[in-house]
């Protein structure tokens, strides 16, 4: 249902509120695209892609790195935040001026004025990769909510609820979509299903999420 809440924000991107506290900004990336796309790549040059495992030992299908004071890192002996990136034994690149605009932006236009990140995870999906049902809960404060914004390649985004058994609601999300995810949603179940063949105008065979956490 549409409320008044579902009309625009200051830029005149649609706002659509889809669950409680979370909010969906269709196509809110594009207007700073080239900036976050330069950006990117920087990181990337500094932070290669990589794929980790599990602490149940599987190999993800999606390559992952990070910027921001803290990345999120998986391996053998767990989830966690870690202010190094375990590829190089360096910190992590800073997280660019570009990335904290766009999320504070997002951020303040679905109703949180004070999101603060400290971190960005960013998620490589070839054809193929996919993300399983899972909830985010190794950051420190859930009071923030998660940003994330998706790049390249469309997918099916799965939403669920407080319980992994609670039924879920699926979502496109495409090139320039930004999410906003507070309050009741922060710790919902959420997943993306298999990205499927193709290729972006722009990023080419993939697809590529960065999400904004306070983690520390
Ligand atoms: C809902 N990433 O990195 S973004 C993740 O598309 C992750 O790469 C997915 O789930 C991706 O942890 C989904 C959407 C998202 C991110 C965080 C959430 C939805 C969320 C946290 C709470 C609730
Ligand atoms: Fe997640």
């Amino acid at each position: 249902m549409k409320d008044l809440f579902d009309l625009a924000g200051a830029d005149g991107v649609d706002r659509e509120r889809i669950a409680g506290g979370a909010v969906l900004l269709r196509g809110k990336a594009l207007a700073g695209e080239a900036g976050i796309l330069a950006a990117l790549d920087r990181v990337v040059a500094q932070a290669p892609f990589r794929h980790m495992t599990t602490p149940g030992g599987y190999v993800m299908s999606i390559a992952m790195t990070s910027c921001g004071e803290a990345g999120w890192v998986t391996d053998r002996s767990g989830y966690r935040y870690d202010r190094r990136d375990p590829g190089s034994g360096q910190p992590w690149p800073p997280l660019p001026s570009a990335f904290r605009a766009l999320a504070a932006d997002a951020a303040r236009e679905a109703g949180y004025p004070d999101f603060a990140p400290d971190s960005c995870l960013i998620n490589r999906y070839l054809p193929g990769a996919r993300l399983s049902l899972h909830q985010d809960k190794d950051e420190r404060d859930f009071s923030q909510p998660i940003v994330s914004v998706s790049l390249g390649l469309p997918v099916v985004f799965q939403f669920g609820g407080a319980r992994r058994s609670d039924p879920v609601r699926r979502y496109p999300l495409r090139h320039g979509d930004v999410v906003v995810w507070g309050g009741e949603s922060r710790l919902f179940h959420h997943g993306v299903l298999t990205v499927k063949e193709g290729a972006h105008p722009v990023l080419g065979r993939q697809r590529i999420n960065l999400t904004f956490r306070a983690a520390l």
